[in-house]
This record gives C-alpha cells, structure tokens and sequence, in this order.
C-alpha cells in the first residue's frame, strides 16, 4: 500500500518517543557544556547554520476522505556533529533569542523557497508550503519583506506561504489585532494556529483571531475513537471551527480508526504519522496522494 510503503522510505522521524528523550537530555547537556563554555545554544544554533549542520524534513497534510495533498508542512532538522538528529524541541527554547528565530526563519525560507523554484523550473505543480515562526516575530518588521524578497528572488508565489505559529498567549494577543498580520495578509501569506488546545488555547480568541487554519493538537486524538467522551470534545470542536469557517488540520493521526472515524467530515484536514511521517526529500511527501 502506498501510504504504508512511504511511512518507510527516506523517513527521517523514526525517532521514537524513547531514543527521542534521550536525544532531547543529551541536547541539553549540550547546551550546559557550550554554556560552560561561554557559548550559549542560540549562538551554536547561529554557527550550526553557517556550517550546513541544519536542514529540513516535509511531512504531508491531506484531506482525510481523498488524501489529496493541502499543504507541506516544512519541519527543521539539525543534525548535530556530535549529538546526531535532534528535532526542534530539544532547541526551540533558544528562539526567544530574536536573532536566531530571525535567522532559522531566512534558513527556512530560503531552503523551501529555493525547491520549490526548483519544481516550477520543471514544470512541476507547486505544493502549498507551511513554516513553523515564533508568535513574536509578527513584531519584526523585516518579516514581510524577507518572504516578499526571497519568494520573489524564486519565482514562487507568497500565495502558497503558510506561517504556523505556535498557540501560546503572545500569538492569542498578536493575532486578535489585525494590524500585526496586515503586512503578511497583503502579500497573500496564510496564518496558521500551531497545537491548539495543548498550551494557550482560548475559546474565546477563535472569535477575534486573524487565523486561516487552526491545527488541533495531538492530545484531543489520543484516544478518538475509543473514548465516546473524547469524541464529543472532538465533535464539538469541529463543529465550532466549521462555523467559524475556518481550515481544520487534525494533527497526530497514528491510526487507521483515527482516520477512519475524522473520515466521516467532510471539511477535515489530517496530518500524522498514520498517514506519512516527516520525509527528508519533498517528492517523497508529494507521492503520497
Ligand atoms: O508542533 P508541530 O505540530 O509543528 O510539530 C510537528 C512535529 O510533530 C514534527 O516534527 C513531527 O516530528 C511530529 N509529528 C508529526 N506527526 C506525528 C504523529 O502522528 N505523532 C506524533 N507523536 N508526532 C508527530
Ligand atoms: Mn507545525
């Protein structure tokens, strides 16, 4: 089967939760080691970038009854001399660091941007492409002109942008005030609300935010369609995104019943491992629909 078949191929996400635990303590005893040295993570970060240490994984979001491809999501990945792979959770907190976000934003869109001029080139249909922001840098100023700059440089639409940020109390605030997301709004780019329900998730914010797509996090799956009781959360949930009109992506489909059961809903999105795991080449997302 093919989904089956390219949950394998040229998967670099095989990390399990164990192996990834150990990944993510040893990352942090890098950390206290370059500390040490008076190197702090979000300079190494800056000087991993400069040497090619950093690159980036494409994992597919499909509509769950046809499968056809939404968007990519672009996930980095740093692979660490020393340490080996490590996700972003186990450096995500050096991002508070307004320079490193700024430059692993540039290292993201470059990258994305740079295959998917590539594939116009070819003649190949462009997939739609999401990229992962700290809900802060809606403050940077230079953030519109950096995607206008690099999307230009490549021939590629700002149309198929998505900026995924991560639902904390800073993105409720920045997003319920239309003027931080003007700029990017104007230039075509989709916002997208990363986890919601796992950290700073306001009802009350999906009244007011300025939010294309909002992307339910992995625990409201975990035990659908087992728990009738979680099933209602999740009913209602979707019912209330339906009204509101926005975009759904189900985040965290592991299984054949998760899929099964969000299958009956027309308007869902879905996104997990159940239907591709992170692939470290962009056709290999793409071949899954
Ligand atoms: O926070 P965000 O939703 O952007 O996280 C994406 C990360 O989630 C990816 O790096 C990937 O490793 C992980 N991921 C993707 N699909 C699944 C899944 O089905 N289950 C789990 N546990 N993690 C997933
Ligand atoms: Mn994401």
């Amino acid at each position: 089967m093919l989904i089956a078949h390219i949950k394998e191929e040229g998967a670099v996400d095989h990390i399990g939760n164990a192996p990834l635990k150990l990944t993510t303590g040893r990352a942090m005893h890098a950390a206290a080691a370059s500390t040490s040295r008076d190197e702090t993570l979000a300079q190494r970060i800056r000087k991993g970038l400069q040497a090619g240490e950093f690159g980036v994984a494409f994992q597919p979001v499909v509509h769950a009854q046809t499968l056809n491809l939404l968007t990519v999501e672009c996930l980095l990945r740093w692979q660490h001399p020393e340490y080996g792979l490590l996700l972003p959770e186990c450096f995500v907190s050096a991002f508070e660091d307004r320079e490193t976000a700024r430059e692993v934003t540039e290292f993201m869109l470059e990258s994305v941007c740079l295959q998917l001029g590539e594939m116009r080139r070819a003649g190949q249909a462009l997939p739609a492409a999401a990229i992962n922001i700290q809900p802060s840098q809606l403050l940077d100023d230079a953030l519109t002109a950096t995607i206008r700059e690099t999307t230009q440089r490549h021939g590629v639409d700002p149309l198929l942008l998505e900026l995924e940020l991560v639902a904390t109390e800073d993105a409720s605030t920045l997003l319920s005030t239309q003027e931080f997301t003007r700029s990017l709004r104007q230039l075509g780019v989709r916002i997208a609300l990363n986890d919601f329900g796992s950290g700073y998730s306001p009802l009350a914010m999906l009244g007011v935010a300025q939010i294309d797509t909002v992307k339910l996090a992995r625990g409201f799956m975990a035990r659908v369609p087992v728990s009738a009781r979680d099933c209602v959360v999740m009913t209602g949930l979707l019912d209330l995104l339906d009204k509101l009109d926005m975009r759904v992506v189900v985040e965290g489909v592991e299984s054949e019943a998760q899929l099964g059961w969000l299958r009956q809903r027309p308007e869902v999105y879905v996104q997990g491992y159940h239907v591709a795991r992170p692939q470290a080449k962009l056709a290999n997302a793409l071949a899954i629909h």
